[in-house]
């Protein structure tokens, strides 16, 4: 059965920023790779009237997930950083809903509903089923898939839109078997019609 798209469904794309990317502060191997699917996925999103949402690590200089603060990160996503841009090649359309996430000095935040609105928007819009890709898959793809069926929706991982840290090896298959495990399922792109 192929998946259709709805207006009671979303996009939600997870932190494609520069620091992400090879050549990046943080960067997730081959992170860019996800760039070109996302804009297939965007256009698909687009032409069903789903709404597209694109979340963003936003921190403060001093942030407390900062290895200068005892955290485990070096300095990324600076706010207004080019380092803390989207990907100049992703295709953000011009209707997008932007949410910043992790922008206070002393509290971190790896999914895009901690600290958002973005549970609200999503009710207010009528959506039901979110659909999640991005970076990185092993933590803020991964967290906010799980706080997105925490919130009630249903929750579409997209595995080929998404790349993971893999700090440790296995990191992104224990991910990928945590998001299962709470209720999500997953999806490609040959999924869809
Ligand atoms: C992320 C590490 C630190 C992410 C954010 O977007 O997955 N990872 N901050
Ligand atoms: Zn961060």
């Amino acid at each position: 059965m192929k998946r259709q798209i709805t207006r009671e469904d979303a996009l939600i794309i997870v932190d494609v920023q520069n620091d992400f990317c090879p050549g990046g502060a943080l960067a997730v191997p081959e992170g860019d790779k996800v760039v070109p699917v996302l804009n297939r996925y965007i256009t698909l999103f687009q032409q069903a009237g789903a709404p597209i949402f694109a979340t963003r690590d936003w921190h403060p200089p001093d942030h407390c997930s900062f290895q200068s603060r005892g955290g485990i990160w070096p300095p990324h996503c600076i706010q207004g950083s080019d380092g803390a841009a989207f990907h100049p090649e992703l295709k953000l359309p011009p209707d997008v809903t932007v949410i910043s996430k992790a922008t206070s000095p002393d509290q971190e935040a790896y999914s895009g509903f901690a600290g958002t609105d973005l549970a609200d928007q999503l009710r207010q819009r009528g959506v039901k089923t979110v659909y999640v890709g991005g970076l990185a898959t092993d933590y803020c793809v991964k967290s906010t898939v799980l706080d997105a069926l925490q919130a009630g929706f249903q929750t579409v991982f997209l595995r080929d839109a998404s790349a993971g840290v893999e700090v440790n090896p296995g990191d992104c298959q224990q991910a990928i078997a945590a998001m299962k495990q709470a209720g999500a399922t997953e999806a490609t792109m040959d999924d869809f019609v």
